[in-house]
């Protein structure tokens, strides 16, 4: 066994890098971008922390010869390698087209197959054997994800000295459509090896107790499951961002060059409208779209004086929902901008692209209403970083209420993405809002931000998994 003297051992899916190839065809490694990349790697700085997982491309690719690095910045990395066939049926397969679709109000048909069943067991069971082989004794392992629900049990039956938390990015289903699962006995009875499970919204908890309680017959007490003489506490940790890191990019002199630069060549129209999304089914790109195009229609919104920049990250362009969607949201753009646009100015600007961070904040910096219509999202760190940007204190906020973010950020505009002219009017209700009523809600949203950022929220979740205590979902 080796053992290195970390105080945090962490664990996700994806190590937080990614290979790049240059135009001479050299390949490196950079930071990847990504929710769960963003959240954590401000809150390993502050700890000897080991993080745990895949790099992202198969182990026999001979494209990247380049090894994973040994460290990024301060946390030492470690690669568990999986092969292209587990890739297609683990990550691919039972993770992205199986639990992701599930756990977001079944928006699409999810696949449950055997074979990808089994793949996710291996894959499981590799990464806590790794786990139990790194972790020093009495360590604070913290895994993260849907794609590692069985790994806290696979590690307490190895390592009865670790402490093991467990932190959910994404909506916990209610029993109705968790039921579905072929599988679900098995996942309930892998999270319960944990003594800390984490969720983004207090609904998210109750329905993973409901889970337990109907499949496993398990005793609670407030937020406290006992099973097999194992007390697992459970918590609401709603997920942030660095906000000083936000704020301090937002202010630099280079940002707001690119931001003048950015409404020079978007023609400088009077509201420059913005969406910000990875390229999922989730994210309600279409009906957005849907909505502009209504809007410009019946002429509430004037393609001379407004403007709508959307930016997809490209994102799990093997499956076959999100070639789908692409191509929808492709169309749609293409459709909207053959009837609106004039010579030289789209209506749409559309960037199917993984944009430099300063970009990214140049880009809120510029937009004047953000919309955030996801049809269901475990939190949305997208619309906290829009608010943390605006350092100026204007722009509004249009928030979808099935985003987690809805619970916090109530001074956004909150909609029913749903419902199609609530949507609309949420647009025009933005795109109208006097800007002392937006001074005075953009201060709200950038008051509830300063009050929880991710530094705090790492801290909260490993405070309680260190202390042992009950997580309680109402601080
Ligand atoms: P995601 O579904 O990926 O995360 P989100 O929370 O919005 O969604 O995070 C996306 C991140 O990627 C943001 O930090 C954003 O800045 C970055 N990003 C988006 N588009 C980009 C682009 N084109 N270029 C560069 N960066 C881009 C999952 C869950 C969420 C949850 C997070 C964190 O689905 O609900 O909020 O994890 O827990």
């Amino acid at each position: 066994m080796e053992q290195e003297p970390y105080d945090l051992v962490v664990v996700a899916n994806r190590l937080p890098l990614a290979a790049e190839t240059d135009e001479t065809g050299e390949v490196r490694w950079v930071r990847s971008p990504g929710g769960l990349v963003s959240s954590l790697e401000p809150a390993l700085r502050l700890k000897r922390a080991v993080w745990v997982g895949w790099s992202g491309r198969a182990a026999s690719d001979d494209d990247v010869d380049v090894p994973v690095p040994e460290s990024l910045g301060p946390c030492a990395l470690r690669e568990v390698p999986l092969t292209a066939r587990q890739i297609e049926l683990y990550y691919e397969g039972f993770a992205n087209d199986g639990l992701w679709p599930l756990y977001h109000d079944a928006l699409r048909e999810s696949t449950y197959s055997s074979e990808q069943w089994d793949a996710y067991v291996a894959v499981n069971e590799r990464f806590a054997a790794t786990l139990a082989d790194i972790a020093p004794p009495d360590a604070i392992v913290w895994i993260h994800d849907y794609q590692l629900q069985l790994v806290p049990k696979m590690l307490r039956d190895q390592r009865s000295d670790v402490t093991i938390g467990f932190f959910l990015h994404i909506p916990f289903p209610p029993y109705e459509l968790f039921s579905r699962l072929p599988w679900r006995t098995e996942v309930v009875d892998g999270l319960l090896g944990c003594d800390l499970v984490g969720f983004q919204r207090p609904k998210d908890a109750s329905n993973f107790i409901a889970a337990a309680v109907e499949l496993l017959g398990v005793d609670t007490d407030d937020d406290t499951i006992e099973y097999a003489n194992h007390p697992i506490h459970v918590g609401t940790f709603p997920i942030s961002i660095d906000v000083r890191d936000v704020e301090e990019t937002a202010a630099g002199r280079a940002t707001r060059q690119r931001m003048s630069q950015i409404r020079a060549r978007l023609g400088d129209p009077e509201v420059i409208l913005l969406g910000v999304d990875r390229l999922d089914y989730t994210k309600g790109i279409g009906l957005r779209l849907k909505a502009f195009a209504a809007l410009l229609e019946s002429g509430q919104l004037d393609p001379e004086r407004h403007v709508l920049v959307q930016v997809a990250t490209p994102t799990r362009e093997a499956v076959e929902h999100y070639q789908d969607e692409r191509h929808q949201v492709e169309q749609l753009v293409g459709a909207i901008n053959g009837r609106y646009s004039r010579i030289g100015l789209p209506v749409v600007h559309y960037l199917y692209q993984t944009l430099p961070f300063d970009e990214l904040i140049a880009l809120y910096r510029a937009g004047d209403v953000m919309l955030v219509t996801p049809f269901r999202d475990g939190m949305n760190l997208v619309a906290k970083e829009y608010a943390a940007s605006h350092i100026d204190g204007d722009g509004v906020l249009v928030l979808s209420e099935f985003a987690g973010a809805a619970d916090e950020l109530t001074d956004a505009v909150l909609v029913n993405p749903h419902d199609d002219h609530a949507l609309q009017q949420a647009i025009v209700t933005a795109v109208e809002m006097h800007r002392h009523k937006r001074r005075s809600r953009m201060a709200g949203l950038r008051d509830q931000i300063h009050k929880s950022d991710v530094q705090g929220w790492a801290h909260r979740f490993l405070s309680q998994l260190a202390a042992g205590s009950p997580a309680s979902s109402s601080d």
